[in-house]
């Protein structure tokens, strides 16, 4: 359950990726798939993360601290707005890589698609960077209320078959009608579950004291 959340802070640059010591999931997307709409129904605050028809609203990372430092959501700019200018287009891009490549509390990225569209190139490539970088992601689903029951069901197989992942595995969603929310807080206790084990057992095996001296 969320219980409060805040948000931290914003950072513009790669230097300046925080550590805060607790488990980060990172919601990432295309521009204008809905990742703040997304936050601020997780946390149940209408404007804790700002949210615009107009892509390309959110340009840097937003830390958001959920049930006082259990966990975070880190906001990442949206990818694959054709308007922005080139050079703003790279920085946001190396700005999500290099999020991507050096936190150290990072356990889950959500990747967030338009559930009416199938999953563009830009999308794939995050998928792909994801594998290779043997980072865990979890597939949501957005903007259900847009489609029927059975649009809902192709629109999912041609998003696992895009991605290359299992149709069970995609978690839907919808801010306008507000559902889904409990698939997505039961995967959110699994992984902060799993990254509490990995960590004790790290310690368990743990070196002799004074071994790094
Ligand atoms: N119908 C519907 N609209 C949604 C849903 N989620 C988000 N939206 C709308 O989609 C638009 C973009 O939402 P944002 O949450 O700002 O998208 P974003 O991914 O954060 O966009 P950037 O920050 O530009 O990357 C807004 O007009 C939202 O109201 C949804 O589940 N259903
Ligand atoms: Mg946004």
């Amino acid at each position: 359950m969320i219980k409060q959340a805040k948000f931290v802070v914003s950072v513009a640059d790669g230097k300046n990726i925080r550590d805060f010591g607790a488990p980060e999931i990172a919601i990432a997307g295309k521009s204008n798939v809905g990742k703040s709409s997304f936050i601020n129904f997780m946390v149940n605050q209408n404007k804790l993360a700002k949210t615009s028809s107009e892509p390309g609203r959110t340009r840097l990372l937003n830390y958001f601290e959920i049930n006082n430092g259990e966990y975070y959501f880190v906001d990442l700019p949206g990818y694959g707005y054709a308007k922005a200018p080139k050079g703003e287009k790279e920085k946001w891009g190396a700005l999500i890589e290099n999020y991507l490549r050096t936190s150290g509390n990072l356990i889950n990225v959500f990747v967030l698609v338009d559930m009416r569209h199938e999953p563009s190139n830009d999308d794939k490539m995050l998928i792909n960077y994801l594998y290779s970088y043997h980072i865990p992601f979890t597939v949501i689903a957005t903007k259900a209320d847009k489609l029927s029951r059975a649009q809902q069901q192709k629109a999912k197989a041609v998003i696992a078959s895009a991605l290359a992942i299992g149709q069970g595995d995609i978690l839907v969603t919808s801010t306008e009608k507000k559902t889904g929310k409990e698939a997505v807080l039961s995967r959110i206790d699994n992984l902060l579950r799993y990254a509490e084990q990995i960590k004790a057992s790290s310690k368990d095996d743990g070196e002799e004291p004074g071994e790094d001296l």
